[in-house]
């Protein structure tokens, strides 16, 4: 690692294609995929229904087209959708839910990101004249607001014993539903097995530079498509972008599990400066948030501090800070990045 290395720590999007996957761009057999003809995606799309355990999938070009295809594939305009408050459905998709998907959003609070099935059927009311008609139910795993918490094989499969109780469906936002797997040493299809339908990406800790996956039934994926062609999502010779897709599968999930011991270890080493706070407990995959209201200043000047000396991080919400760990970021970076933010708090508190 240089001195003047950039430790970027804001999200596990920032990170490059491989080599491997550049050259499998290269390569890639193209073909016109709004006429269904490119034969890399269609390999991508039975390789990713394959691994989740659905009939089929859809290549969509991010994590938020993934959800809002999916939100208007489950659902008609005027329904209710209940999610987790903290979603980030709700919270970073610039409202698509209802200003395209035409659909009333019910946040529902947790704990650490898991909705309490109680609290589910609280929300599902009875049929009223007043009432829109709820027939979604939305979940997140990883959950990203609540610092990368995994939703458990069983905290999902309570939800759906809710939703099939009532008919509604339940569709899960996987965008890093494989860094969930990894850390619970369990097949992915441990997670998926209980939801209607979900979406995973491929541009976040898998290392590919684009794309997301849509996966559930043959008929819920025939519809998603063409719902992905209305919002302008119908792409031509797409094998570049699923030919990466096609090596993440096979290749990048299990490091995964890097990344989940260096936050671990990040984690802890935060957890040791005087002025922050972690809880260590709800650090369980690539994800850490501390609290820095313990410096009394500005989150800005935090985040300058920490630039300036070689480390970007982002904040979401006010004294909270993220940091993500990814490929790229070796055991050295983390250890470097605890030492930036030690000797940041320590020139800020001295200027308290
Ligand atoms: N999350 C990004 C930012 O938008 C905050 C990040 O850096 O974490 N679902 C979840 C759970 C996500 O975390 C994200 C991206 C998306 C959907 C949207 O994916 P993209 O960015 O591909 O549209």
């Amino acid at each position: 690692m240089s001195t003047k290395e950039v430790i970027d720590l804001r999200s596990d999007t920032v990170t490059l294609p491989t080599e491997e996957m550049l050259e499998a761009i290269r390569h890639a057999e193209l073909g016109d995929d709004v006429f269904g003809e490119d034969p890399t995606v269609n390999r991508l799309e039975e390789m990713a229904a394959d691994k989740m355990g659905k009939e089929a999938a859809l290549l969509v070009t991010s994590g938020t087209q993934a959800n809002l295809v999916s939100l208007m594939s489950n659902t008609r305009r005027g329904e209710l959708v209940i999610l987790e408050a903290e979603a980030h459905m709700y919270w970073y998709e610039v409202g698509g839910i209802s200003a395209i998907a035409g659909l009333l959003p019910w946040p529902v609070r947790s704990q650490h990101g898991a909705l309490d099935p109680k609290d589910v059927e609280t929300a599902i009311r009875p049929k009223n004249i007043h009432f829109p008609e709820p027939t979604l139910i939305c979940i997140e795993n990883t959950h990203n607001r609540h610092g990368g918490a995994i939703i458990t094989p069983k905290q999902i499969r309570a939800i759906s014993d809710v939703a099939k109780a009532h008919g509604l469906r339940l569709y899960m936002d996987g965008a890093r539903v494989f860094n969930a797997a990894v850390a619970l040493k369990v097949d992915v299809q441990e997670f998926t097995r209980h939801v209607d339908n979900l979406m995973f990406c491929l541009s976040k800790g898998l290392s590919c530079p684009v794309g997301s996956v849509v996966v559930g039934t043959r008929e819920f994926i025939d519809k998603a498509r063409k719902i992905r062609k209305v919002l302008g999502g119908g792409m031509r010779q797409a094998g570049i972008i699923a030919a990466p897709g096609i090596i993440a599968l096979e290749k990048m999930i299990d490091r995964l599990e890097e990344d989940h011991r260096n936050a671990k270890r990040l984690a802890e080493g935060l957890a040791k400066i005087e002025g922050i706070s972690v809880n260590l407990d709800v650090v369980q995959t690539n994800m850490v948030l501390f609290d820095v209201s313990g410096l009394g200043v500005a989150d800005e000047l935090f985040l300058s501090k920490l630039k300036e000396n070689g480390v970007l991080a982002l904040t979401n919400a006010k004294n909270k800070v993220r940091l993500v760990t990814h490929r790229g970021i070796e055991k050295e970076h983390i250890e470097k990045a605890i030492a930036v933010v030690e000797s940041a708090t320590k020139a800020l508190r001295s200027q308290c």
